[in-house]
Order: structure tokens, then sequence, then C-alpha cells
């Protein structure tokens, strides 16, 4: 018998119950990527936890369409489950957008300070107009530009050039600002654009670059490391709602500790993805903290007229160190 959305409700034996909730891990570039291990855990630890009473699927690779179509099935409850980056569900100008300012953290470690803090544990709850609960973030590193035909060394190098972003008006600003110009798409299909010469470059995490052959194209990775843009494992709210509070209880335990899991694999993945594009001959561009300096002066006018009236907000991330 069909419950609600995603949410089955299954007679075993005439007698036994059991939960089926379809998950979904949207834009997975591989199955074995950090997210892909970290969402696996997360469903492996609902199911023991819960004595198999709750049944969790994975789809990755995108197989129940893009990450846009995936949050907005989540929002119905046709999904229960996804893992998607911050910046598709972030909506503009909001408290959660404020975590992808460029340069707004000192690293992974402040990062994570702001995320497991009152601030990144709060905003989980910031979704619900759409329908959504984030349970726990995801580590997804630092975004940097990487391009076909020539190397990035400097702001003045990306002038002009068509940089693919994700759908986020944060991230066509900040390319906006650096004098490129965006080129909004899903993941799925940077690759073709890449290929057909629709895009110049793109910007993503080294894993991401790697995982789908974006370095193939894109000779040329830029360790200007502009955002960190967390990833949000989230569920539907329509999906908690059948549910009661113990399950809901052991949901978000689990979420937890699956995020403890995937953000200590992930430094491994940064490490292996370098490993694997430099062996492919790709040539990585290190900056120093100068050279940074110079793309988060052309960038910092985001930080006032991007976000007007968060200025308490910026400051208290920025003073969580
Ligand atoms: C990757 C994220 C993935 C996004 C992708 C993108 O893990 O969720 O779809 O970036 O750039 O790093 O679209």
């Amino acid at each position: 018998m069909l419950m609600s959305g995603g949410l089955r409700q299954i007679i075993r034996n005439g007698r036994k119950l059991q939960y089926r909730i379809h998950p979904f891990l949207c834009g997975e570039p591989a199955g074995g990527t950090s997210f892909h291990k970290g969402s696996k855990i997360f469903c492996r630890l609902v199911e023991e936890r819960t004595e198999d009473r709750i049944r969790v699927e994975v789809y990755p690779e995108g197989k129940l369409g893009d990450e846009l179509s995936a949050i907005h099935q989540v929002s119905y409850g046709g999904i229960d489950f996804a893992r998607v980056s911050l910046a598709t569900v972030a909506e503009n100008g909001s408290d959660t957008e404020v975590l992808m300012l460029p340069y707004l953290y000192s690293g992974r470690e402040h990062m994570w300070k702001v995320l497991d803090g009152p601030i990144g544990t709060g905003m989980l709850s910031d979704f619900t107009d759409q329908g959504l609960v984030g349970l726990a973030w995801f580590d997804g590193g630092a975004r940097s530009f990487y391009t076909v035909g020539s190397p990035v060394h400097e702001p003045e190098d990306l002038r002009g050039l068509r940089i693919r972003v994700q759908d986020s008006e944060l991230m066509a600003e900040l390319v906006t600002a650096l004098g490129a110009e965006p080129v909004k798409a899903v993941y799925a299909d940077v690759y073709k654009l890449l290929d057909l010469d629709q895009a110049d470059g793109a910007e993503n995490n080294l894993p991401s670059y790697a995982a789908e052959n974006h370095y193939r194209l894109a000779n040329y990775y830029t360790l200007d490391e502009h955002s960190r843009i967390p990833e949000l494992l989230m569920v539907s709210e329509e999906t908690m709602k059948h549910l009661d509070e113990k399950d809901r209880e052991v949901i978000r335990q689990c979420a937890s500790e699956a995020s403890a899991y995937q953000r200590q694999l992930w430094q491994n993945y940064e490490m292996d993805a370098m490993d694997m594009v430099k062996d492919a001959g790709c040539q990585i561009i290190s900056l120093s903290q100068e050279e940074k300096q110079a793309f988060k002066k052309e960038t910092a006018s985001l930080w006032k007229e991007y976000f007007p009236g968060k200025e308490a907000l910026i400051k208290e991330i920025q003073d969580a160190q």
C-alpha cells in the first residue's frame, strides 16, 4: 500500500510492517565517491538501527533525474532523501546562501566549526518552506577554476571566459565579478559543454573535476579555492511526517554519523584526485596567499551587495574560528 510519495508500507507474511524509503543521491559523479559512500553508510545505519523496518535504497549517478529535479521531488515526497550541493538548494539572498560566500572561511576547519556549531546546525531547519529538512552536512571541499585553453594565475586571466556554474545566482555573480561570463548548467552537462566549446572552463572541487573526466578537456586547474560549498543530506518533510519521533531521531543520528564518516574520507579523495589528474598530465596551478588575495579582492563586493542586512551573520561566521 502506498502511503505517500516514496514512502511505502509493506506487509510481509501478512503481518510484519516495514517502511521502504527510496532515497536518491543525485549528481553522484561515480559510485566510488565519498558522497556515495557516506550516503551508503547512512542507509546501512538506518537499516541496522531500525532492525530492517526502514530500508533505504540508493539511486546513484542521477538515475532519478538531475540535482534540481531531485530537490523538487524531495520537496513533495516523491523521493525521500537526497544529497545535494548547498548551491542548488539555498535560496537567493538567504542565510544559508551566506555559507557559500567566496573566501568566507580561513580553511576547512573554520568551515566545520561553523557547520557543527549553532549556525550550521540551526540552518538545517531553514529549508522547510521548500518541504525539506536538512539532516547533516557533508564536506564538499574547496572549489577552484579549471580551464581549457590557457591557465589562470590571476583574475585577469578569467576575463571574457565562459565559465560553467551551478544553478546559483551567487555563483553566477561571483564569476561575473571576476570578469568572466557565467554559463549555468547541471553537473551532468559540464563535459559536453567543454567538449562542444560552449564553455571555456568551470569550477569545482578536485574529486568532481576528476570523476567526470572534465580534466581530460580542461587541463589547467588553479587552486584559487574561491568557495567552500558544503553538501546537504536532506529528507522530505512529507517522509518525516509519517515516521514516529523515535524513528526520526534514529534518522537524524544516522545522518550525523554518516557525516562524520564522509568528512574523514573526503581529504583522501581530494589527494587521490590530485594524484590522478597530475598523472594524466594536468597542470595544477598553486597560488600564494597574496595571489589568492587578488581573487578575494575582486569578489569582496558580493559580501555587501549581495547580502544587505546580513552583516551580523557574516561577522558571527568569521568570528567562529
Ligand atoms: C559537486 C557536487 C555536486 C554538484 C556539482 C556541480 O558534489 O552535488 O552537482 O558539484 O558543480 O562538487 O554541479
